[in-house]
């Protein structure tokens, strides 16, 4: 018996010392069975450009053809009422795009004007004033709303439009290579119902990819909770928090998930602020046209009270809650897995969480209890200034972002055949993302600048594999 113990001891003793003769450069990194299922069982096989439209496998018949008809709800453009598609009309009077897909195209990614007064790509401006309502939102500019739509129906004078410009920041790496950043100051055009309110607080938003959500959705609270540390306490400089948010159909504040301040806190309530503020189009959720006071909006033709009926509404959102999540490529090379052991080293999974559980509860079954690897934790951190909108959402302050999911990140480029990255689409490449975070996330950024050059690559490498 001991001279079995010795022998084993001493093989092992063997294998550590071949271990510690390897150069680190060398050394094998191994994969966890299904890593690479970022979607969990859910996960599609598909990495070409149409990789973001496919429905979650394991789907019921039910839950397969509401996606159907969700899908084309998203696709079609709705047209101005009256109209002879009674259920795609009421568009506006005001809006920013007439589709869903106009701004998610393919589901995927909007992108910045790329020039004056090009219509909506998928970038938009919030407004918001000092002080916040009863349900803890911000209080909107007086005239125009929470949002400026910059399209209106034939007839109507549209609100206005935006300009962007751009000031540059240069990087400085350990390495003597420089990036310059471009850095946007957005500026309201044209306001076409008198001046915006004095010290108007404008955050600007780009439309993301919405594959996974659902998977999203279905993580307990629980878990969240788990990851925030609000006082830093374990004392890593990264303090995450949930946002609370109002919950519209259960009149009460819950957690926040979705948007890019977390300041929606189902796919369903996010949905229908999108039908409402991108579109024009009421729902049972959002019952009334965004008009300017003074201006008589009933006199206007609408698509029928709300126009958009509830159950075409829960349609869209099942459709948005189960876009599936392609599959990781090359996960196996070396280069990718050296680059994720980076990713680890240098603090990014401190905020893009690489694996979380979902719970059993969501009421889409194949979405319980999954393994899925989103690289978030659906937490507000604070950004630092220059990423700034000094627009607070709930509770999400001027500096603070909810951390976005990076499945999919990869592929943008061979859906949307571009990169925008961030809230508002200025960095223009991962390695610009990169650049552009401050704040909890100074020293993870600070550690990417001091890497060699092959070991950034290895780190963009991987996150082109999400
Ligand atoms: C004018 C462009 C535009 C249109 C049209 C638009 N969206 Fe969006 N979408 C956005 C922007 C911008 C965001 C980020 C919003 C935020 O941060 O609050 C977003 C976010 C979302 C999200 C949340 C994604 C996430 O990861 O948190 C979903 C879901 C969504 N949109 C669905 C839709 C649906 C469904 C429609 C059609 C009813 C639609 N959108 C129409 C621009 C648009
Ligand atoms: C303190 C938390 C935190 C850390 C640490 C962190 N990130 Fe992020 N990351 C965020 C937040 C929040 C955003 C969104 C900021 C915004 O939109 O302005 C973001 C955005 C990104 C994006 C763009 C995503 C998109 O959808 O546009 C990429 C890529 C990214 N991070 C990669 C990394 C990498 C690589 C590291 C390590 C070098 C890292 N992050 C470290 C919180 C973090
Ligand atoms: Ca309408
Ligand atoms: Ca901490």
């Amino acid at each position: 018996m001991i001279k079995k113990c010795l022998k084993v001891v001493l093989f092992i003793t063997l294998i550590s010392f071949v271990g510690c003769q390897k150069d680190d450069d060398y050394e094998t990194i191994s994969v966890e069975s299904g890593e690479e299922l970022l979607g969990g069982s859910t996960t599609v096989f598909n990495a070409s450009e149409e990789a973001f439209g496919f429905a979650a496998s394991q789907l019921t018949f039910e839950e397969r053809a509401a996606f159907g008809t969700g899908n084309s709800f998203f696709r079609q453009s709705w047209v101005s009422a009256p109209a002879s598609t009674t259920a795609r009309d009421g568009l506006g009077p005001f809006f920013n795009a007439v589709a869903c897909a106009s701004c998610h195209f393919k589901d995927g990614r909007g992108r910045p004007p790329s020039f004056d007064g090009e219509t909506a790509r998928g970038l938009l401006l919030r407004l918001s004033t000092d002080g916040f309502a009863s349900d803890g939102s911000t209080l909107p500019d007086p005239i125009y709303g929470h949002q400026l739509q910059d399209n209106a129906i034939l007839g109507q004078t549209v609100k206005g439009n935006f300009t962007i410009t751009y000031q540059d920041i240069t990087e400085y790496f350990a390495d003597g290579t420089q990036v310059v950043l471009k850095k946007p100051v957005y500026n309201i055009a044209t306001p076409g119902y008198g001046n915006l309110t004095s010290g108007i607080r404008i955050s600007p938003r780009l439309a993301n990819q919405i594959i996974g959500l659902g998977l999203l959705e279905a993580l307990e609270e629980q878990t969240l909770l788990n990851l925030a540390d609000p006082n830093d306490m374990d004392g890593d400089g990264i303090s995450g928090r949930p946002n609370y948010v109002h919950d519209i159909a259960k009149n009460k504040t819950v957690m926040g998930r979705f948007g890019w301040k977390a300041n929606q806190p189902n796919v369903k309530q996010q949905v229908a602020a999108a039908f409402s503020g991108d579109m024009g189009i009421t729902s049972v959720l959002f019952p009334n046209e965004n008009c300017p006071p003074g201006m008589d909006c009933d006199a206007i033709p609408n698509g029928g009270s709300p126009e958009i009926t509830d159950s075409n509404l829960d349609k869209v959102a099942l459709y948005a809650s189960t876009l599936a999540v392609p599959v990781q490529r090359d996960f196996k090379n070396q280069n990718v897995l050296k680059g994720k052991k980076t990713f680890n080293a240098i603090g990014c999974a401190n905020c893009h969480i690489p694996k979380l559980q979902t719970g059993n509860t969501h009421p889409i079954v194949a979405l319980r209890n999954q393994t899925i690897r989103p690289y978030t934790d659906l937490l507000l951190h604070d950004m630092g200034n220059d990423l700034a909108d000094n627009a607070p959402d709930f509770l999400a302050s001027g500096t603070e972002w909810r951390t976005p999911a990076l499945w999919g990140i990869g592929l943008l480029n061979t859906v949307n055949k571009s990169t925008f990255l961030m809230h508002d689409g200025r960095a223009r490449s991962i390695e610009e993302a990169i650049l552009w975070h401050g704040g909890e996330a100074q020293v993870s950024k600070s550690n990417y600048k001091k890497l060699s050059l092959q070991n950034r690559k290895d780190l963009l490498q991987f996150m082109n594999t999400l």
